[in-house]
């Protein structure tokens, strides 16, 4: 088993790049990993074929026409980190025959969680996947770190654990106009994660379409503004965490149990179907001591 990789406690320190790097998908996790750790960041050109990009985007097609723009929560800030004219769907999983198939089973991505997670916490699962339309006029999305959602992380400093991260693929392309995510480089590696530094800071993640921005939960980002006057930018982050950690999405009040059968045992336990089993412990979400699947699947 290697060890986690994703430590960067003795990186040299570097001047931050005005590029992210890019690796193709036959480099492998090595070569992922290796980017992501000096950058915190890194594009995997064609992870994904343009055939599955067409029939995931016509499998949530007809949920994103019927879906209005912009976030109905009271809170002024979280109102701004969603975007007044962005459009958010979750329950892909549910939603996407392809995303089931395909996308969940895809060998580079369980290759790198398997890296990042198993040495260290014994297990991961996913967190969310989210279909995130920005339309023309948008503004930015506030900078932040994926980890924010779990504090302790936060005050850990960036030789900790990976908590999350996030394959944000392109479904539609993205340039720096139409919106590309912003990444700041080497923001994964600063003693201060309370710092979001600013959009000057920030690269624009430009991509075609299938390619993926692989970045670590510890890294500052954000969907960029789209200064395009017709152009809609389409994403689909893909975001994994240790499974000792709560999930955004609750995933099985969401799926269907009759869909959650369909599942490979790997793809039940990414989605709550399956107990988690982690490192020098009797496990966790469980049922009588015992694992939830002999309930579900
Ligand atoms: C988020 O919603 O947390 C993101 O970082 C979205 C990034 C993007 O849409 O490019």
């Amino acid at each position: 088993m290697k060890q986690l990789v994703m430590s960067t406690a003795s990186a040299p320190i570097r001047s931050p790049p005005r590029k992210l790097q890019e690796v193709p998908v036959s480099a492998g996790c090595d070569a992922v990993l290796k980017a992501v750790r000096e950058d915190g960041a890194v594009i995997i050109k064609k992870l994904f074929t343009h055939d599955q990009i067409s029939r995931l985007n016509a499998d949530v097609q007809p949920a994103m026409d019927a879906m209005g723009s912009g976030s109905k929560h009271a809170e002024e800030w979280v109102r701004q980190f969603h975007g007044d004219s962005t459009k958010r769907l979750n329950n892909i999983v549910g939603i996407s025959p392809t995303f089931r198939e395909e996308f969940l089973e895809h060998p580079l991505i369980h290759a790198v969680c398997e890296i990042i997670y198993l040495a260290d916490a014994g297990g991961y699962w996913m967190n969310s996947t989210q279909v995130i339309d920005i339309s023309p006029g948008s503004k930015p999305q506030p900078l932040h770190r994926d980890q924010w959602q779990f504090p302790i992380f936060q005050l850990a400093g960036p030789s900790a654990p990976e908590a999350s991260c996030n394959f944000i693929v392109a479904l539609s392309r993205f340039t720096d106009a139409n919106g590309a995510t912003r990444v700041i480089p080497g923001s994964h590696l600063w003693a201060d994660f309370r710092n979001n530094g600013s959009h000057e800071d920030t690269v624009p993640a430009e991509m075609d379409v299938g390619d993926a921005c692989f970045i670590s939960g510890k890294v500052v980002h954000g969907g960029g503004s789209n200064t395009t006057v017709g152009e809609m930018r389409r994403g689909m982050a893909i975001v994994f965490q240790c499974s000792y950690l709560t999930p955004e999405e609750a995933y099985p009040f969401n799926v269907d149990a009759k869909i959650a059968r369909t599942l490979s045992a790997r793809g039940q336990r990414m989605v709550g179907f399956r107990s988690q089993f982690l490192k020098d412990s009797p496990g966790v979400w469980k049922r009588n001591y015992g694992e939830v699947d002999e309930v579900y699947c």
